[in-house]
């Protein structure tokens, strides 16, 4: 089967590999499709530490093909969307209703026994998050899948294993967003558009969007934007507050991590109100806040990772929304592209092109 792999820091390329089939545990997805996330770029860059050789892709959607010992409620040809986070329900995390946190799954690029399923010869492959899904099969852990219902095309499925997840969910479980509340987001490529349309959702009725792209302010102001601010000519935190009768936003959210960014969203946040890091910044980057005016601000700063997800209730609820007409994933894949064309999906992506690029396969 083919694969985007990455060997090396900033390389990338498809190659020919062969897949062993599922262990216990363990699904046979043939891929349907295949979003591309910045996190791919991160594994790419070395901005995310994980190994190489390793498979790219973490938000997919595709049809179980074969069902490893000992899994129970799949069957083979259930369409179903993959995790990036497995949750196996029985640890401290799982127990505390916080899977996005679950224990077993500690990414090293190997499945959950400690071994690999994606070989060239006779050489080992890592996979992303224990999906690897850039690539036309996949070997998954069971307890990375959830059952979707079969009508809903692939490549809109695909999107909420992370982007659309991660943004909504980070609106409506990490920061609580309220009705009649004002919003403030820092970034507005997937993840950023994500937590715009999740503060319509919830009803917020002052929705900021600030980026230094007018092709990305403009795809904010189609899934909900109230108003947009171009960081490169204007006073960014200044016209938030302006816009929000000068105390600033409620909520205010970073979806690119990079640490100006941050201070900038969590500047542009009222007294008292709450600033969400939705970005993965560097590990070696840190960000310093005002000892003093932490406490005199009263303001709440918070990390989200996956937008706090339960996934196996979220995604379900995130496509009905979706088939319900109140979630618009149609047109947060701007562009598709062939398994072949995956690395000028990368590209496209870097060139800040689409609100989301898709790999679906055939
Ligand atoms: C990332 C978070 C770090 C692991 C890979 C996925 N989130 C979204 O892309
Ligand atoms: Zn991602």
């Amino acid at each position: 089967m083919k694969a985007l792999i990455t060997r090396d820091v900033d390389q990338y390329g498809v190659e020919e590999v062969t897949l062993d089939g599922p262990k216990a545990g363990e699904l046979r997805i043939k891929m349907g499709a295949t979003g591309v996330c910045h996190s791919d770029l991160s594994v790419i860059n070395g901005t995310l530490p994980l190994g190489k050789p390793m498979v790219l892709g973490h938000e997919g959607a595709g049809v179980v093909s074969e069902i490893g010992e000992g899994v129970l409620g799949f069957e083979v040809g259930d369409h179903v969307v993959l995790s990036f986070a497995p949750a196996c329900g029985d640890c401290h995390f799982c127990h505390i209703h916080e899977p996005q946190f679950c224990t077993v799954g500690m990414p090293t690029g190997l499945m959950l026994d400690g071994t690999s399923r994606v070989k060239k010869g006779e050489e080992n492959l890592l996979v992303m998050q224990f999906l690897g899904c850039m690539a036309e099969e996949s070997i998954v852990p069971a307890i990375s899948a959830v059952k979707i219902d079969k009508e809903i095309p692939m490549e809109k499925a695909a999107l909420v294993g992370c982007g659309v997840m991660t943004g909504v969910g980070a609106v409506i479980n990490t920061a609580g967003v309220t009705p009649g509340s004002s919003v403030s987001v820092f970034g507005c490529g997937g993840v950023g558009l994500s937590i715009i349309q999740g503060a319509r959702l919830a009803g917020a009725s002052t929705i900021i969007a600030v980026d230094l792209a007018d092709n990305k302010l403009e795809m904010a102001r189609n899934f909900g934007a109230t108003h947009t601010i171009n960081g490169g000519n204007e006073d960014a935190v200044g016209k938030c507050k302006e816009l929000t009768g000068g105390h600033g936003p409620d909520y205010s959210f970073e979806a690119v991590g990079v640490p100006d960014l941050m201070i900038a969203a969590n500047n542009a946040t009222r007294r008292g109100g709450t600033t969400t890091i939705v970005g993965v910044g560097k590990l070696t980057d840190s960000v310093p806040f005002n000892a003093l005016m932490l406490s005199m601000d009263g303001k709440t700063i918070k990390g989200c990772f996956y937008g706090d997800t339960n996934f196996r209730s979220d995604m379900p609820m995130l496509l009905d929304l979706y088939r319900g007409g109140k979630l618009n994933l149609d047109d947060m894949v701007s562009q598709t592209y062939t398994i072949d064309e995956a690395p000028q999906a990368i590209k496209d992506m870097e060139a800040g092109q689409n609100a989301r690029g898709v790999i679906v396969y055939e």
